[in-house]
């Protein structure tokens, strides 16, 4: 999939999970349930659904692959035959992955960044995008004491430690996420929304993921998940201005809306 630089890409979240922080619940009930989603997605012009059996919401219950297979696979296997866009699978398991990637999944959302060599074997075998998200610490203690002495420069290192594994396994089709809320303060997240623009020395596209997040909550004085739509707008909108190809929200049909007028301004310059 190539990313043109006329439009900010929308990858749409479908959390098939019991607990994710903003849509726990909602599409785990059912696959129908998940598959009337991801068609309400693709009625708001999403451009890729990315599938997630497991939250990675700060104190997040690790489950099994079996578990996690059980929720997803039934998904993918109905959304390949039933929707035209690209199914990404956010999952960090090597497992998980190959197994969605085999029945239709065109490529892997790692929030652990390729650190798994298995992992990388996976991506390589079937030679698909991966999103490679900067996560500092685990889900379940990332957000206990983030500290860094400059977060862009040391996320820079990060991607570019990750890029070489990848590219010595011969991953090319890398998609550079900084991980908004994975193991970063207030502070950090303006600072990544602030400066964007650097990591696009690094030469890949950029994905950025403020949906919902509790980054948008603090600096709208304490609003709950169900309002954040306007800050996640704010945030999608500052992204692709700083040169974000990709976001990764809920409520795609807004998004779409606010970022055909951040893209026109962007091709106006
Ligand atoms: N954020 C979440 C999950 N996966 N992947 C990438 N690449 N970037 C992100 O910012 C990102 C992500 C967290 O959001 P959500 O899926 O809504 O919640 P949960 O992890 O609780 O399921």
């Amino acid at each position: 999939m190539l990313f043109s630089v006329d439009k900010t890409y929308i990858m749409g979240v479908l959390n098939i999970t019991p607990d994710s922080f903003s849509d726990g619940g909602r599409y785990s009930g059912s696959v129908d349930q998940a598959v009337a989603h991801a068609k309400q997605l693709v009625a708001e012009r999403v451009d890729i659904i990315d599938i997630g059996g497991e939250s990675t919401r700060p104190g997040a219950v690790i489950v099994s692959p079996e578990e996690e297979l059980a929720r997803v696979l039934p998904v993918v296997e109905r959304l390949r035959n039933e929707v035209a866009v690209p199914l990404s699978i956010d999952t960090y398991k090597p497992l998980v992955a190959e197994r969605c990637l085999k029945v239709g999944a065109s490529m892997i959302n790692d929030v652990t960044g390729l650190g798994s060599a298995d992992m990388r074997a996976v991506a390589a075998h079937y030679n698909v995008p991966v999103v490679v998200m900067h996560m500092q610490g685990k889900p379940q203690t990332m957000q206990a004491n983030p500290q860094y002495g400059d977060v862009i420069a040391e996320i820079k290192i990060f991607f570019e430690e990750r890029i070489a594994l990848a590219r010595a396994d011969g991953i090319t089709k890398l998609i550079l996420d900084p991980g908004i809320g994975f193991g970063k303060t207030l502070e950090h997240n303006l600072a990544i929304l602030a400066r964007l623009n650097e990591f696009n020395e690094l030469g890949y596209p950029l994905l950025v993921g403020p949906s919902r997040k509790a980054f948008i909550g603090k600096l709208t004085g304490g609003l709950p998940v169900d309002q954040r739509l306007e800050g996640t707008i704010a945030a999608a909108v500052i992204a692709s201005m700083h040169g974000a190809r990709i976001v990764r929200v809920h409520d795609v049909g807004a998004c779409r809306r606010a970022l055909q007028v951040a893209d026109a301004v962007r091709r106006a310059v």
